[in-house]
């Protein structure tokens, strides 16, 4: 048989048979027929090698390196065509789609709140200060005319860390502490968490933002008091609010009184928000009870003051418009990024 001629038309059949392949498994395939180490065509005619005469071995040896090289050279532009193809239909960067937003931080609603309502006393004169959460009975109830004993401890006597340590229930400590290191003229406000055994629901948490006031000087009068928080009222709300001063009771004033608003809702006519009584109370007050200066050395024959007292969070829910004080700790970003 002719060898040389076998070889010549296997080269032929081979290169007819790559040139129609249609994609790289097929390929990939011809490529282990012809090619492939183990039982590939040419490594089939090397191991006839054998059976060759000394003098045609080097020649046949030669011709079949010959078509393994043009094999492989025709098998490398196939892949690299099949390559160029499928990236050619790869999808690409599309350079008009908009960028990523960054994300960007933004204060809390109730920090919000907290900040405005100390910038409008900024401008009374108040100064801001602020105090340790964890506190003694002595200056959350004591120095406060609250005895342990006392109806108001009870609701309050709560979340104790030690005996006669708790967190506080109020920032009412704070001011204390203030009185305890400045002799009058003191005018202070305190925001803060506070800590109460509270269910929490639309209107409840067991630990919430407090904000609470303080003024004691000489000669300070109860229309001094009405007028600051009538004065408070009308910037936080709006110069049109009316203010009305309801009599009520805590333990560390006297008189004591309940401030309410006209119904930011609805304007006073009455609607859901106002119980349809036009009126919304936003804070605790009333005229410092003589017993709170004898605990911190302050002559209570020369010093009058008043106090009041805040919950940043249910202003807040008024000012926003918010039905459900949760919203404000539910940490939800795509709630809480509105007010960015
Ligand atoms: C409320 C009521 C109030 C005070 C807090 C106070 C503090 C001192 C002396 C006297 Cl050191 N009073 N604080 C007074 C009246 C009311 O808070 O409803 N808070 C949410």
């Amino acid at each position: 048989m002719d060898l040389r001629e076998d070889l010549k038309q296997l080269e032929q059949e081979a290169r007819a048979l790559i040139e129609q392949v249609k994609n790289s498994a097929d390929l990939e395939a011809a490529r282990i027929k012809y090619l492939g180490r183990k039982d590939g065509v040419l490594t089939g005619l090397m191991k006839q090698m054998a059976t060759l005469s000394a003098e045609e071995k080097p020649k046949f040896g030669a011709s079949v390196n010959q078509i393994k090289n043009a094999l492989t050279e025709l098998l490398d532009r196939k892949a690299a065509e099949f390559d160029a193809a499928a990236a050619a239909h790869a999808p690409r960067e599309d350079l008009t789609m908009p960028g990523r937003v960054p994300w960007r931080g933004a204060k809390h609603p109730v920090t919000l709140v907290i900040d405005e309502i100390c910038d409008i006393f900024r401008t009374l004169g108040f100064s801001r200060v602020r105090g340790p959460e964890a506190e003694t009975e002595w200056y959350n109830f004591t120095a406060l005319n609250t005895p342990l004993d006392h109806p108001a401890a009870d609701m309050h006597d709560t979340f104790y860390l030690a005996p006669g340590v708790l967190l506080r229930s109020h920032t009412s400590p704070m001011q204390i502490r203030t009185m305890q290191q400045f002799q009058p003229p003191v005018r202070v406000v305190v925001p803060g968490m506070v800590y109460r055994r509270d269910p929490f629901d639309a209107s409840h948490a067991p630990g919430f933002e407090q904000l609470e006031g303080l003024a004691v000087d000489e000669g300070i009068t109860f229309i001094d008091f009405k007028a600051t928080l009538a004065e408070f009222a009308r910037r936080l709300f709006g110069p049109r609010t009316k203010v009305r001063f309801r009599p009520s009771f805590f333990p560390f004033t006297e008189p004591s009184a309940e401030v309410d608003i006209s119904c930011t809702i609805c304007g006073g006519s009455g609607c859901s928000t106002c119980k349809g009584t036009g009126w919304v109370e936003i804070m605790g007050s009333g005229m410092v009870d003589p017993s709170v200066f004898t605990h911190v050395n302050y002559d209570d024959e020369r010093y009058t003051g008043y106090a009041f007292g805040m919950g940043p969070a249910r202003i807040a829910l008024m000012l926003y418009g918010i039905s459900d004080i949760r919203t404000l700790y539910d940490s939800d970003v795509r709630f809480l990024e509105q007010f960015a």
